[in-house]
């Protein structure tokens, strides 16, 4: 009887046990065709990113995915994002510094309005770029170790923006050292490489880019139009980062 009673007490043991190990392993991420030649963070403590989100403008995205596109739908519902972790004293490197574009003369807006801070789904908050292939490119001043990068294109319903693709580079011109940090182009119709990411759609999350502390000055965003348009809005970009050492 004894026997029988510590032989049930380790096989409970066992089952806890294995309970746990399979909850350690869940929490791994999958890979989001992130390519940079970067690094980890360092070992300090990590706390989270002061990211504040503009407001919801709809709930939930559509089940039905728009033709031609390639969404991961998450199955049940839609949770919030993971608060995002990077070492202390990180913050949005990129407000209020200079941006330039492929188009220099936006069909709306002005290319300031991807650093005013402002995120909101309202009128008169984004910038809108013609048709096609075109970019956007913030100048942060100085070489910045960065964590990570959120990109805005527009949420006020949910759509799925095109071959869109983050890059951080040395020089202005993106020609030397030029580091591919997110891109879902996964058929390269925007010439830039294949990437293998998921496409998604818009919300007021935005697009949050693991960068792992790649160093750089300049980044630029690349979308190819949408699909209720061919055009490519942009209301914010936000660069988190500690000064390069
Ligand atoms: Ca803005
Ligand atoms: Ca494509």
């Amino acid at each position: 009887m004894k026997n029988a009673l510590i032989a049930m007490l380790m096989v409970a043991g066992l089952m806890a046990f294995t309970a746990c190990a399979k909850t350690e392993t869940t929490g791994s991420g999958d890979a989001d065709g992130n390519s940079a030649t970067t690094q980890a963070a360092s070992a300090g403590d990590l706390v989270a990113i002061p990211l504040e989100l503009p407001k919801p403008r709809f709930s939930g995205t559509p089940k039905n995915l728009p033709p031609g596109t390639r969404v991961k739908i998450a199955k049940g519902p839609v949770k919030p994002r993971e608060e995002f972790k990077a070492p202390e004293g990180v913050k949005n490197v990129a407000f209020k510094k200079p941006v330039i574009a492929s188009d220099m003369e936006p069909v709306i807006g002005t290319l300031d309005l991807i650093t005013d801070g402002s995120k909101e789904a309202v009128e008169d908050a984004y910038v809108e770029l013609g048709p096609g292939v075109q970019w956007v490119q913030v100048d942060l001043g100085a070489k910045y170790t960065i964590y990570a990068i959120v990109t805005w294109h527009e949420h006020k319903d949910p759509r799925v923006y095109k071959d869109v693709v983050i890059q951080v580079a040395d020089d202005k011109d993106f020609i030397t050292n030029v580091r591919t940090v997110f891109s879902n182009d996964h058929d390269n119709s925007a010439g830039l490489g294949l990437g293998e990411a998921w496409e998604f759609f818009e919300t007021n999350e935005g697009q949050l880019v693991d960068c792992k502390g790649v160093k750089a000055r300049y980044v630029r965003a690349y979308s190819n139009g949408n699909t209720a348009d061919d055009l490519n809005r942009y209301s914010e970009i936000e660069v988190y980062a500690l000064p390069a050492k």
